[in-house]
């Protein structure tokens, strides 16, 4: 096995002197000399420098990197077929949830807390539970106290657009670098299927008047957003029926108007959460329509596949919630941010990062020495850190790769209903839904298996290998494609 230092080295340890010792002890040879550009590709630096730690706007850094939202902004000015804030369940993830809203001073003393404890911490959003630019003076106030106290932690938020105009010079002037605007459409006849209503000077308005309005402000404020320099990104819900084609239209647009990022996002659609949609029995896409779609959109507007759906007071790297650590309750009075535990991550993810990118460039030449012209599906079990780290049993969710010889490609992730493992054994009910969660992929790579579930997998169809357990995602698929595809393994140029 490599030489590797493992998340769990980095993220265990309680200071910051531990964190450098594990970084030692951990035998790592490479220098930062046989690294690749680990994740900059082709953006320019000052871009790259921008979203480096941001683990939404960057594949790579959500390996690394994690957010928090603090719900701070209930209230909101326009009503969507996919949302009812009156639901909340502390298991379910989807934009608009939360467990308990907070004031601008209770959140600043959550984000020090969380910062003390959870070092990955980079990004502070707010994204709701209503609209955070509705909502204006709490989001101001929020990130004026925190910038204040943590003048490192990036602030990004999270808009429907309508009252996005007036405050983008505030939001240039807060140093706030990465807004995203929910845009489902560009054609209000599609809006008026989404949007019953909305709310604007003072006024509501509906049907096709209140989706042309929406419309463009939406432009407006993406334009304005654009010529400040600040980096948008676009969400958009893809809703089978509705607005599925037409958003290789708006991938278009918002890429005409300067959008770098658009994530195409699934439908959550279910009678329980008791939205319109939930309850007429509007359906959300399948796996292979909303891969298809954004396999469509290639080539627009760059898209970002790794969404996760946070809640609106999620915590932690986005493919987990720590929420449920970090409720009021559980926050002291008074608190006092410590940055070194954030320093000292920073320091030891920066040695990583070097390492993981040569990592993804031997992967590169191993790939480009094959001759083949198949493309496989890849799921893989992660904890984080780029590298495969986790029991098959504790996946509550899968990231999974597209390999072929043109390289690796992350291409989303499938979450599982329940992981297959529950308090150290293993059910055959959540192993059947793992199952048909898991369709349609060549192989699962996870950090330890048992027999048991191994065979069962087999026996569906689904091949399951722990043989790369803690390397790094690119090196093992490369690998594993290699050996099925005939190339000859090639050794890391020194
Ligand atoms: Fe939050 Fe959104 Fe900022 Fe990220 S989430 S406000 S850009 S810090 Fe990220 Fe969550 Fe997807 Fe949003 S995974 S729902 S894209
Ligand atoms: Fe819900 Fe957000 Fe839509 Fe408002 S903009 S109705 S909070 S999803």
């Amino acid at each position: 096995m490599a030489n590797f230092v493992s998340l769990d080295n980095l993220i265990n340890p309680t200071n910051a002197d531990a964190m450098r010792a594990a970084l030692k002890s951990s035998g790592c040879s490479s220098t930062s000399s046989c690294g690749s550009s680990a994740g900059a590709g082709d953006l320019p630096p000052e871009v790259w420098d921008r979203i480096k730690d941001h683990p939404c706007y960057s594949e790579e850094a959500h390996h690394y990197f994690a957010r928090m939202h603090v719900a701070v902004a209930p209230a909101c000015n326009i009503q969507c077929h996919y949302c009812n804030r009156k639901y909340d369940c502390a298991n379910e993830s989807r934009p608009g949830v939360v467990s308990e809203k907070l004031t601008p001073e209770q959140a600043l003393r959550k984000v020090i807390t969380v910062a003390n404890k959870v070092p990955q911490l980079s990004v502070l959003g707010i994204a709701g539970p209503g609209d955070a630019c509705y909502d204006w003076k709490k989001t101001e106030e929020t990130f004026s106290l925190v910038s204040r106290e943590i003048p490192d932690i990036k602030l990004c938020i999270s808009t429907n657009g309508l009252a996005l105009p007036e405050h983008v010079d505030e939001l240039a002037d807060m140093n706030v670098e990465h807004v995203t605007i929910t845009i489902n459409m560009v054609d209000p006849a599609i809006g008026a299927r989404i949007y019953p209503w909305i709310f604007h000077e003072h006024k509501r308005f509906t049907g096709l008047e209140a989706s042309q309005r929406l419309h463009e402000r939406q432009m407006q404020g993406l334009e304005m957003l654009t010529a400040a320099g600040i980096l948008t990104k676009i969400n958009s819900v893809m809703i089978p029926g509705i607005n599925d084609e037409h958003l290789k239209v708006v991938n278009a647009e918002v890429k005409k108007r300067g959008a770098f990022l658009h994530n195409i996002m699934p439908l959550i659609s279910d009678p329980a959460h008791g939205t319109h949609f939930g309850l007429t029995g509007q359906r959300g896409p399948r796996h292979a329509e909303l891969k298809a779609l954004q396999d469509a959109c290639a080539g627009g507007a760059n898209l970002m596949r790794h969404c996760r759906q946070c809640r609106a007071d999620a915590v932690g790297l986005l493919g987990e919630d720590r929420g449920q650590e970090f409720t009021l309750d559980q926050v002291a009075e008074k608190v006092a941010y410590d940055p070194s535990q954030r320093q000292a991550y920073r320091a030891v993810v920066a040695r990583e990062r070097a390492d993981h990118g040569a990592a993804k460039q031997d992967a590169r030449i191993v790939l480009g020495a094959t001759d083949s012209d198949a493309s496989i599906l890849v799921a893989v079990a992660t904890k984080g850190g780029g590298r495969i780290n986790q029991h098959f049993g504790h996946a509550k969710e899968f990231q999974i790769y597209e390999a072929s010889s043109r390289g690796i490609v992350f291409v989303g992730h499938r979450k599982v209903a329940d992981a297959y493992c529950q308090g150290g054994f293993g059910e055959d009910a959540s192993l059947d839904s793992v199952i048909v969660t898991l369709e349609g992929l060549d192989i699962v790579l996870c950090s330890k298996i048992g027999d048991c579930p191994k065979g069962q997998l087999e026996n569906a169809g689904i091949r399951v290998s722990d043989e790369w357990a803690y390397e790094y995602i690119e090196s093992a698929i490369s690998a594993h494609y290699a050996r099925e595809h005939g190339a000859v393994l090639q050794a890391r140029s020194a």
